[in-house]
C-alpha cells in the first residue's frame, strides 16, 4: 500500500534524478515508464549509478582518455532483425543507460581529483524525425536527462579528443571487439601509433559485480522470464508443437513488458531435449514426453536466462522423476556451496560429484555425470553470457546461472532446470525460483492449467 502512494507522488513529479517505483500488482511488471522529455525507447537514466560508474573507470585509469561509441541502428536489408532496429551497445550502455543511436561518450582523467565527462550526440534533423521520431539532442535537456552536463554535437567531437589527449598526453582506451571493428574513428586511433589500449578488459571486470540498479533490473527480467516460463508450462498438453509452447513463452514476456528475447528460445521435446541448443522448435511434442524450455527475457538490456523441463502430459513418469530429481539435488548441491570466495570450478566440481555419487545405477554402467555435457553456468547480464573472467573468486553482486542437465539421447530424455542466483555476503539468493522447480510444484501448475474452473 505504501509503495502505490509512493507511486503516485512520483508519477506526478517524475524528473531524470528520480527512479520510477518498481512495477506494481496491476499491469504488466515491466510496464513501460513515460519519460516526457525523453525521446526514443530509453527509460530514466539513472544518473547517480551511471556516474558512479564513470567515476569507478576514470579512477582505474589514472590518466588518459575514454572513447566509448554507441551503436547505430541496424540495416533492415543486411541484418536479421529481431524486434526492432536498434540496440544498444553494452560498454556505452554501462557508462550511460541512454538509448540513443550514433552518439560518442569521452571520458577524460587528468588524475585523481580532475575528470572531464563528454556526451556527443547528432544534431536534430526535423526532416528526419519524420521517420524516426523525436532525437534526443545536443542541448540542456540531454544534459539534464542523463547527468551529464556536457553534451556537445557529434561534429565537435574530433576537435574535443584532440584537446583531450594533448592535455591527458595519456593512453587513449577504446573498446575493441566485434561491434566496434566498423567503427572508422577507432580504426584510425588503433594504428595512429599512439598509446592506444582495450578498454575492455577494465570495464568488464567492472561488469562482473552487479550494482543495485543491475540487480533492480536483472530482478525484473527473470520476474518477467518467470512469468513466461509459467505461460509454457500452461501450454503444454500432448500433441502441442514445440512453437506453440515457444509462442506461450514470448506472448507472455512481450505482455509483460520485456524489451526483447535474451536469446533463441529453445523448446525442445523427446528427443530434441538431448541437443542443447535446439531453437527450430518445429517438431510436435507427443504424450510420454519431456519438454525441455530454455527462454529468457530481456528488460532494460539485462538479461534472464531460466530453463525448466516438464512433462507434455502433466505427470512425470518414475524414470524421468528419477532423472529429475539427480539434476534437481545436483543443482542444490552447487547452490549451497555459493559463497562469496568460492570459484565457478569449485561448484562445477561439487554438481558433477553429487550426480555421480547419487547416480546409482539409473545410467547403467556409468555414472549420470557422464552425461552433464556442459559447464555447471555462467554470468549473465546485458549479454546472456556475460563478460568477465571466470577464474574471479565469486563476490556479492555476482550474478550467476546453475544448470546441470542430463541428456541420454538413446532414451529420447533431456532433462536441464537452470536457474538465476545472485551471490550475497551471507551466500546466494535464487532469483528464478517463482518458476515451479520441484516435481510437485511443476505437476501441481500443469495440472490447475487443465482443470477448468468454475
Ligand atoms: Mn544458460
Amino acid at each position: 500500500m505504501r509503495f502505490l502512494l509512493v507511486f503516485c507522488l512520483a508519477a506526478g513529479a517524475l524528473q531524470a534524478q528520480e527512479r520510477p517505483a518498481p512495477a506494481l500488482s496491476a499491469g504488466p511488471l515491466g510496464a513501460w515508464s513515460f519519460v516526457p522529455a525523453l525521446p526514443g525507447m530509453g527509460r530514466p537514466v539513472n544518473v547517480a549509478a551511471t556516474a558512479a560508474r564513470r567515476q569507478a573507470l576514470l579512477t582505474r585509469i589514472g590518466r588518459g582518455v575514454v572513447l566509448i561509441p554507441a551503436a547505430h541502428e541496424r540495416d533492415l536489408e543486411a541484418d536479421y532483425v529481431q524486434d526492432n532496429d536498434f540496440r544498444q551497445n553494452n560498454t556505452f550502455f554501462y557508462f550511460t543507460e541512454l538509448e540513443a543511436e550514433d552518439a560518442w561518450l569521452l571520458l577524460t582523467a587528468l588524475g585523481p581529483d580532475s575528470t572531464d565527462v563528454v556526451l556527443f550526440l547528432p544534431s536534430r534533423d526535423p526532416a528526419q524525425e519524420r521517420w524516426t521520431g523525436i532525437r534526443l539532442g545536443p542541448d540542456a535537456t540531454a544534459s539534464r536527462l542523463t547527468g551529464i552536463a556536457t553534451v556537445l554535437p557529434l561534429d565537435s567531437l574530433d576537435r574535443r579528443l584532440r584537446i583531450a589527449q594533448f592535455r591527458t598526453r595519456g593512453p587513449v582506451y577504446i573498446p575493441l571487439d566485434a561491434s566496434t571493428k566498423g567503427e572508422a574513428r577507432l580504426n584510425d586511433l588503433a594504428f595512429s601509433a599512439r598509446d592506444v589500449r582495450n578498454v575492455r578488459p577494465i570495464v568488464d571486470s567492472m561488469r562482473l559485480v552487479k550494482d543495485d540498479e543491475e540487480l533492480a533490473r536483472l530482478r525484473m527480467a527473470v520476474n518477467i522470464t518467470v512469468q513466461g516460463h509459467l505461460a509454457a508450462m500452461r501450454a503444454g498438453r500432448p500433441g502441442a508443437f514445440e512453437y506453440e509452447i515457444e509462442a506461450a513463452f514470448e506472448g507472455e514476456v512481450r505482455r509483460q513488458g520485456a524489451d526483447r528475447l535474451g536469446y533463441p528460445t529453445i523448446v525442445g521435446s523427446g528427443p530434441n531435449g538431448t541437443t542443447l541448443h535446439y531453437d527450430a522448435n518445429r517438431r510436435r511434442a507427443q504424450d510420454g514426453e519431456l519438454v525441455v524450455v530454455d527462454a529468457g527475457a530481456e528488460y532494460g538490456q539485462y538479461t534472464a536466462d531460466v530453463t525448466r523441463t516438464w512433462p507434455v502430459s502433466g505427470k512425470f513418469t518414475s524414470r524421468q522423476k528419477a532423472i529429475y530429481n539427480l539434476v534437481l539435488g545436483s543443482q542444490q548441491a552447487a547452490f549451497d556451496a555459493v559463497r562469496p570466495g568460492v570459484k565457478m570450478a569449485t561448484l562445477d566440481s561439487i554438481s558433477r560429484a553429487y550426480m555421480r555419487e547419487h547416480s546409482g545405477s539409473l545410467c547403467g554402467e556409468t555414472t549420470c555425470d557422464n552425461f552433464y555435457i556442459h559447464g555447471l553456468g555462467h554470468w549473465i547480464g546485458m549479454d546472456v553470457h556475460d563478460v568477465g573472467d571466470y577464474t574471479t573468486p565469486l563476490a556479492s553482486g555476482m550474478v550467476l546461472t546453475l544448470e546441470p542437465g542430463i541428456y541420454l539421447p538413446d532414451e529420447a530424455l533431456g532433462v536441464r532446470i537452470e536457474d538465476d542466483v545472485v551471490v550475497t555476503a551471507a551466500g546466494a539468493e535464487w532469483l528464478s525460483a517463482g518458476a515451479p522447480r520441484s516435481i510437485d510444484e511443476v505437476e501441481r501448475v500443469m495440472r490447475e492449467a487443465r482443470t477448468p474452473r468454475r
